[in-house]
């Protein structure tokens, strides 16, 4: 088992980063309030909180014209008569204070009885889930007056868009709460959406193959990810249905956000305090936190932008020959299934390529970006669990003793902003590689395993960092249940068990049981309040 002696992680990290000077520096107070870190994040850039929750909420930058007209999500759901109850178990949630009075009257006294058809007519009725989108009611997915008279009319023409909060938004469950799914109650915005099952809700789109490029695909002959086949160019609607809905593929709580065809969904994130999240990104990709805004604008939330010139380009410059092929394969869907006036989002042109602030050449407003830093930085983290104080401390020591060479004990301070090389945190980190790049692009390379997947095309190269994981902020562990991001470790004992082996990622453990025990409840009762 790997002993990370602070002093010999730092000399090993040293070879290969200058920049962990800083955090290794040996003047450092790190024995007297736990922080290794004394490198401080980028500042944020802020704007007016207030008009950032609009944003964050409600803001699409007309990427309706994607999640409607392209990816025909509401024709999919017409289609497949989702239901309340459906959408419930999709993991959906609904702010029951958006809802118009009358309906949320009907819905609680439905939500009373055992839900059966004859007992809640309104919750099984895919007529009722369409109010309820058009009531704006489903956190993340936003109805617009597309038609501009004045009302919100699915049937007329109005159209739905995606927005930040589908992931990074939950409720407080005081309607209903459906376990392991979504939920009904008061929104609360910040805590990641732990039981959204974002790929079967991708596959409920009547056209998922708009999708492309997040999915896991075959290129230059070879697919990576969970799935044995990866998906073509003439995988039909029912193929790509089917890899989006397998949670053994797509885990529930997972979004892929790399659109580099490989299947590698990683656990969605809270948005919480994001002055103590920096650098963003499991792989530590971005450095500024208006930027992963804006990639998500405008390529997740709207991944035709891809086949525009400077789509292309970027595809080419991350993937070389398969981003090209990638491009190639898409274009060709989007003609196929007759997807027109791409792309949707309204940017601005003209931004360097490839750079992290414009991958894709586009960038959307700055000051509704900036707006929605400050409300993000707003945003508190819940309180962490009430456990036996006693259990807690002795957890706190052990963590103090064991694990501050990269994490921080107090979790009301930035969390350390280096990255902690794969080798490091994954002692059978052995890649392949598959191409070279460009410098200071790292080669793109794959070791066997899921952990290292997020990483293959994507890491922190782009901003001349390492290949390697960026430190999370130990904060709501109580309500997760599967750890690591790419959702590999059920439970928090698990992660701490040396029964994982001393080959598996983050092999970092508390062998004996009433000691991990103690942990486990340290590590659930993490707040930013004082530090325990
Ligand atoms: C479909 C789900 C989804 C949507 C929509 C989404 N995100 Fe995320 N977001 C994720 C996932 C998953 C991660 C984790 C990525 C990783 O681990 O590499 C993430 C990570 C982040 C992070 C990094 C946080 C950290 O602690 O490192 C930020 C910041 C972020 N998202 C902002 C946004 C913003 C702003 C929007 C809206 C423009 C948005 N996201 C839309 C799923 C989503
Ligand atoms: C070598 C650096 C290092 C050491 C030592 C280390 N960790 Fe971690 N830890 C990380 C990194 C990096 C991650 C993020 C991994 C990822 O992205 O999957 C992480 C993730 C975690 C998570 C999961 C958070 C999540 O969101 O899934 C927990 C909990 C955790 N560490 C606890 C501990 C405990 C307890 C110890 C000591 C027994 C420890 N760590 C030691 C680097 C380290
Ligand atoms: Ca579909
Ligand atoms: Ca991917
Ligand atoms: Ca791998």
């Amino acid at each position: 088992m790997p002993i990370f002696h602070r002093k010999a992680f730092c000399m090993s990290m040293l070879a290969i980063s200058a920049a962990l000077m800083t955090s290794c520096d040996s003047g450092s107070d790190a024995s007297k309030d736990g922080v290794i870190s004394k490198a401080k994040p980028e500042p944020i850039a802020m704007g007016n909180p207030a008009a950032g929750k609009e944003v964050y909420r409600f803001e699409t930058f007309g990427n309706e014209g994607f999640w409607t007209d392209a990816a025909r999500m509401p024709e999919g759901v017409l289609a497949a008569k989702v239901t309340p109850i459906d959408a419930l178990k999709i993991g959906l949630s609904v702010d029951v204070e958006m809802l118009p009075p009358a309906l949320r009257k009907a819905l609680a006294a439905e939500l009373a009885t055992d839900l059966s058809p004859a007992k809640a007519p309104l919750l099984n009725d895919v007529k009722t889930t369409v109010q309820i989108i058009e009531a704006n009611a489903v956190i993340g997915i936003v109805a617009k007056d597309s038609n501009r008279d004045g009302r919100i009319d699915l049937a007329k023409g109005d159209k739905v868009g995606v927005s930040c909060t589908i992931c990074h938004a939950i409720t407080d469950k005081s309607v209903y709460d459906l376990p392991g799914g979504g939920s009904i109650g008061r929104r609360v915005d910040g805590p990641a959406a732990l039981t959204l099952n974002m790929g079967k809700l991708l596959a409920t789109a009547a056209n998922s193959r708009a999708v492309y490029p997040n999915l896991q695909l075959e290129l230059g002959g070879k697919t990576i990810g969970r799935a044995p086949k990866g998906l073509t160019p003439a995988s039909n609607e029912a193929e790509v249905d089917a890899y989006l809905s397998n949670p053994a593929f797509y885990p529930v709580g997972t979004f892929d956000d790399t659109q580099d065809g490989h299947g590698n969904p990683v656990v969605n994130v809270p948005l919480f305090r994001q002055d103590l999240a920096a650098p963003f990104g499991s792989a530590g990709e971005h450095a500024i936190l208006e930027n992963i805004g804006n990639a998500s604008y405008t390529s997740n939330l709207d991944p035709t932008t891809l086949v525009t010139p400077e789509g292309r380009a970027f595809l080419e410059m991350m993937g070389g020959a398969a981003g090209v092929e990638l491009a190639a394969g898409y274009a060709k869907i989007l003609a196929e299934t007759k997807v027109t006036g791409h792309p949707f989002v309204t940017a601005s042109s003209g931004h360097p390529v490839g750079d992290v602030a414009s991958p894709v050449g586009r960038k959307v407003d700055r000051t509704k970006l900036l707006d929605m830093n400050a409300y993000m930085v707003a945003l508190q983290a819940p309180k962490g669990a009430h456990v036996d104080t006693a259990a807690a401390k002795r957890g706190r020591e052990r963590f103090t003793s064991d694990c501050t060479s990269c994490h921080n004990v107090d979790q009301s301070v930035p969390v350390p902003t280096i990255l902690v090389a794969m080798s490091d945190i994954s002692p059978s980190y052995a890649p392949e590689v598959l191409a070279q790049r460009t410098a200071p692009l790292s080669a793109i390379q794959n070791s066997p395993g899921t952990f290292d997947d997020k990483m293959i095309v994507v890491d922190a190269s782009t901003r001349g960092e390492i290949r390697g994981n960026a430190l999370p902020m130990l904060l709501d562990l109580d309500r997760r249940s599967v750890f690591l991001h790419d959702s590999s470790v059920q439970g928090l004992d698990a992660l701490l068990d040396p029964a994982r082996g001393p080959q598996a990622p983050h092999p970092f453990y508390v062998a004996d049981a009433k000691q991990r025990s103690d942990m486990v409840l340290f590590l659930r009762s993490l707040d930013t309040g004082d530090a325990h």
